[in-house]
């Protein structure tokens, strides 16, 4: 039987299990990448791990969420990151080059390789053909360690996209397109591989924004076919050798075909506050808007952004509107600089960011008060942007810079027509890119030329918390029932103010889950832990394992929810909090503040297989609760966590240990 690219790929870094949907399988790591905001509890637990060197072909720590350093904890975390890189081996990213997704693509990222990143995001590179997943941080220091990534076996989708793109109609809206259809659980469990003449017709940079969202579908990764546009984009990049030819087979079976006919599409929205709270831009024309941001990692690239600098070319930002370009890398901001367009949208009234994350989660740029805000981001999450109860849109360029002339949400066919010489800008690639401008790349540190000096740690930077086993007696107080979508922003938010002590455990866990109730650390500590009980898709977005370290160190033992998002449940298993599902009759009878108890002897049933658990509700009924785990993570959650399982695995000589002892 023929293969699609993601078996081809996963079959040639297979080293444990088969490429059966639903099996876990362990495949070996070509790459890592991390950042600043889950980095530096990564390179703590690689040091807790005793592990001394990279073993990864290539390792590589960006600094890009938080890069403003208003505070000398985030600066403290910088240096830290870069003596970390330092010491192991990493290549290092200094603050303000760039978005991880958006540098990786740019310097490293190659076609047929496997890629892991402490990042949700981390398929973006998917578009030009690598295999890449976003992992909780101590799966990174695993796997940065030499040790296999496991994963459980996806099924692969073919998105099959016909037909062209009409005018002012972009990647973006494909992607939209797909998150209003399947919604954002629609992909969990599964890879998106997109074919067709739609996507052959399609640009990198276009290709990586599609790949990129991939992500609020819950997929574990997308990828596209390689081809001329490909190599013409490496090229561009002064790597054209890593060029490899990656096709589906012809009888490549796929788990299911979705069509799309890029031709029936038009431009879109996300309104508030889901990404896949998607509509017609028409829906909500007429709605005024105060803030327009251009940028991230889903349009950061100089392609993404020329659009908006063409449409703005001598005309200028409405008086009562601002607006933010927001590179994802310095690279973009180059070219654009070099080619005068800084000089054009500075004119016009726009205002620019250094190459970060920033306004995405709150750092700078916070939107007013009661005002509507319209980013080319990728998630909306409400109190996502810094301010509660906020409203986010989220667009294309060509819809956020059309908002930005007119100050509310028009359709960019209805300007043109009331401007009569706005033209759709399509979509130009840049000729020369900095590689081929003939300088170094200062702004990345490779492992060769860094000072390997030892981890230099701030005051603010503490310890990993370890914990040994899991209690014969799990249950407690139903702590907090939540809803359904329950994303790791609200359970550890990523704002400014909070963002500092990612790491600073003890600190940080009192934040724990504020944006649902903000007394809620307080009473965990108060109740010495409990459960939690929540809806659908737990712990959707971010891969930050912050989300399962904090309530684990808080004192919860087990979540109990509908489903869990694939990255969250994984982060719950290596920091040992037992994830039960339930289904939707217990989860409407459950309520906050019952006294939950599991009645079987959870370490035994965990070690032994048991599937079914038996749940007592203040001792008046019971339900049952379901354990889907795989042997190895079943022992990872006996051990207490992974750190803990690592570390016996490493005393008793075990295989499991990374590979480096
Ligand atoms: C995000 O987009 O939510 C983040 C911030 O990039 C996170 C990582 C983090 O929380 O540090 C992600 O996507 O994994
Ligand atoms: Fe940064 Fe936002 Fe992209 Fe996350 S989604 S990596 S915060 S730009």
């Amino acid at each position: 039987m023929g293969q699609t690219i993601t078996e081809k790929i996963l079959d040639e870094h297979l080293v444990e299990g088969e490429l059966t949907p639903g099996e876990e399988i362990g495949i070996d790591i070509d790459q890592v990448l991390t950042q600043d905001t889950t980095g530096t509890m990564v390179w703590l637990q690689f040091e807790a791990l005793d592990l001394d060197e990279v073993q990864t072909e290539l390792a590589a720590q960006y600094c890009d969420h938080q890069t403003y350093q208003f505070d000398f904890k985030n600066t403290d975390d910088h240096r830290f990151l870069r003596s970390a890189a330092g010491t192991y081996g990493a290549y290092f990213s200094r603050p303000g080059n760039g978005i991880c997704h958006q540098v990786h693509k740019e310097n490293f990222a190659a076609p047929g390789k496997t890629l892991l990143g402490s990042d949700s995001h981390t398929p973006t590179p998917g578009g030009l053909g690598q295999l890449a997943i976003g992992a909780g941080g101590l799966d990174i220091a695993v796997a940065m360690g030499g040790g296999p990534y496991y994963v459980e076996m996806p099924e692969v989708v073919n998105v099959h996209l016909e037909g062209e793109l009409p005018e002012w109609a972009t990647a973006k809206d494909i992607a939209l397109h797909l998150l209003g259809e399947l919604t954002v659980k629609g992909g969990v469990g599964k890879i998106f591989e997109y074919t067709g003449p739609g996507a052959e017709g399609l640009s990198i940079p276009e290709r990586t924004t599609i790949t990129n969202l991939g992500t609020e579908l819950g997929a574990t990764s997308s990828i596209f076919a390689t081809d001329e546009k490909t190599k013409d984009w490496l090229a561009r990049q002064d790597r054209e050798e890593e060029y490899v030819d990656l096709q589906p087979d012809d009888d490549a079976e796929y788990a299911e075909t979705i069509e799309v006919d890029l031709s029936d599409l038009e431009p879109l929205v996300a309104a508030p506050s889901m990404p896949d709270n998607v509509a017609p831009v028409s829906e909500y024309e007429g709605t005024e808007v105060e803030q327009v941001i251009v940028g991230s990692c889903t349009n950061g690239a100089y392609e993404d952004i020329l659009p908006a600098a063409k449409m703005l070319e001598g005309r200028g930002v409405a008086k009562h509107t601002e607006m933010i370009v927001a590179p994802g890398s310095k690279q973009a901001s180059e070219m654009l600089a070099r080619e005068g367009w800084t000089a054009e949208m500075m004119a016009a009234g726009v205002n620019f960011s250094e190459a970060t994350c920033g306004a995405c989660i709150g750092i700078g740029h916070v939107p007013a008060s009661d005002s509507v805000s319209l980013r080319t981001f990728n998630r909306n999450f409400e109190g996502r942007s810094g301010i509660e109860d906020d409203s986010v849109f989220l667009c294309s360029p060509e819809v956020a810079t059309a908002a930005a002339i007119t100050g509310e949400i028009v359709d960019p066919r209805d300007l043109a027509d009331d401007l009569g010489d706005l033209e759709a800008p399509g979509l130009e690639m840049g000729t020369k890119y900095s590689p081929g401008m003939g300088r170094d790349d200062n702004d990345i540190i490779s492992p060769d030329e860094a000072i390997d000096d030892g981890l230099v740690k701030g005051p603010n930077i503490g310890d990993v918390p370890l914990k040994d086993g899991i209690d014969a007696d799990i249950g407690g107080e139903a702590l907090l029932k939540m809803e359904d979508n329950i994303t790791t922003d609200h359970i550890i938010p990523a704002t400014a103010d909070i963002l500092k002590f990612r790491s600073n455990i003890e600190k940080l866990s009192e934040f724990t889950l504020s944006r649902v109730d903000d007394t809620f650390a307080q009473r965990s500590l108060d109740a010495d832990g409990g459960v939690l009980v929540a809806g659908e898709n737990y712990g959707q977005g971010s891969s930050r394992e912050h989300a399962a370290l904090c309530p684990m160190f808080l004192g919860i033992e087990a979540v109990f929810a509908q489903s869990f998002a694939r990255i969250h449940k994984a982060n719950l298993f290596n920091f040992g909090i037992v994830p039960l599902a339930i289904d939707a009759e217990t989860y409407e009878k459950i309520d906050q503040g019952d006294d939950i108890q599991i009645v079987d002897d959870v370490p035994a049933g965990v070690r032994s297989g048991q599937e079914e658990f038996t749940v007592s509700v203040n001792g008046d009924w019971e339900f049952t609760a379901d354990l889907d785990a795989s042997e190895r993570e079943r022992e990872i959650l006996a051990s207490g966590g992974k750190l803990s399982w690592v570390k016996q695995q490493h005393e008793g000589g075990s295989d499991a240990a990374p590979a480096d002892d």
